[in-house]
């Protein structure tokens, strides 16, 4: 790994945002790929974050502060992860599921998403069924993009979507899910349109839903 990877790596580690935003700085003059300094120094260390935490080496406090420097290295990565001119696919409404707090894998999709000129409409966290629907209604979105990290909040997105059948509105929505927990088969069980692994990925399926 480059110097700079392994700075950025560290510096989430620590909590550092100030030494994360220089070095993805530095590492972006020094010609490292966007996607390189995403996935191998800044998602590769909430990745050891999470390790840390399973292991009793670092508590909630730690995590905090590990994700506000990912949160603000995201910041300075974000006009490099966009595609030009490009028309938009579609309107999409995304948040975190209810009872669940994470947002960074939902603010990297949505990212990703804009970077690919989609319209989003980003709900947040702890976004209830209702407040689901209310969006998609009031800005007639194609597609609703729900995330989840745990596995106690995953069943919300069940709910969600049998609250948008009972709101009579499953034919005019794609449901796009995702998230560390989430895999293709409980997409399925749960009957999503689709599911994605990562951010990148994501913008390939909601592009695909969107066209059929
Ligand atoms: Co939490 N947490 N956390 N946490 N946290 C996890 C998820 C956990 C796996 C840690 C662990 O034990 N190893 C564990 C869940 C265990 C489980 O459910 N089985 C856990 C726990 C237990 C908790 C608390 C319960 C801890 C406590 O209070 N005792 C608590 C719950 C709070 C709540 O939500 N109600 C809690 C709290 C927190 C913080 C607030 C401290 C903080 C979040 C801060 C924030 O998000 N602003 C936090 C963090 C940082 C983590 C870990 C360390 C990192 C998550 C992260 O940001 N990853 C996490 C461990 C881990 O994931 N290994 C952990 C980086 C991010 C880029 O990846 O979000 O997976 P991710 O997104 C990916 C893909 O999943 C995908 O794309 C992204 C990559 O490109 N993706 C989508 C995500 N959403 C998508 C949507 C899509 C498509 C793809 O389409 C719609």
């Amino acid at each position: 790994m480059s110097t700079e990877l392994e700075k950025i790596f560290e510096g989430i580690l620590d909590g550092n945002s100030k030494l994360v935003v220089e070095t993805i700085g530095l590492a972006i003059e020094n010609g490292i790929a966007p996607a390189q300094i995403l996935n191998e120094g800044m998602i590769a260390a909430m990745a050891e974050v999470g390790r840390l935490f399973e292991e009793g080496e670092y508590f909630v406090p730690e995590m905090l502060i590990a994700a506000r420097a990912m949160q603000k290295g995201l910041e300075v990565l974000k006009p490099y992860l966009t595609e030009d001119d490009v028309q938009s696919p579609g309107k999409v409404v995304i948040g975190t599921v209810k009872g669940d707090l994470h947002d960074i894998g939902k603010n990297l999709v949505a990212m990703m998403l804009e970077g690919a000129a989609f319209e989003v409409i980003d709900l947040g966290t702890d976004v209830s069924p209702e407040r689901f629907i209310e969006a998609i209604k009031s800005n007639n979105a194609q597609l609703i993009a729900m995330s989840a990290l745990l596995t106690t909040t995953m069943p919300n997105m069940k709910t969600t979507i049998e609250a948008i059948k009972a709101a009579g509105i499953r034919d005019n929505v794609k449901v796009m899910i995702g998230g560390a927990p989430i895999t293709q088969s409980y997409a399925d069980q749960i009957g999503a349109d689709g599911f994605a692994e990562d951010a990148s990925r994501a913008v390939v399926k909601a592009k695909s839903l969107l066209s059929k």
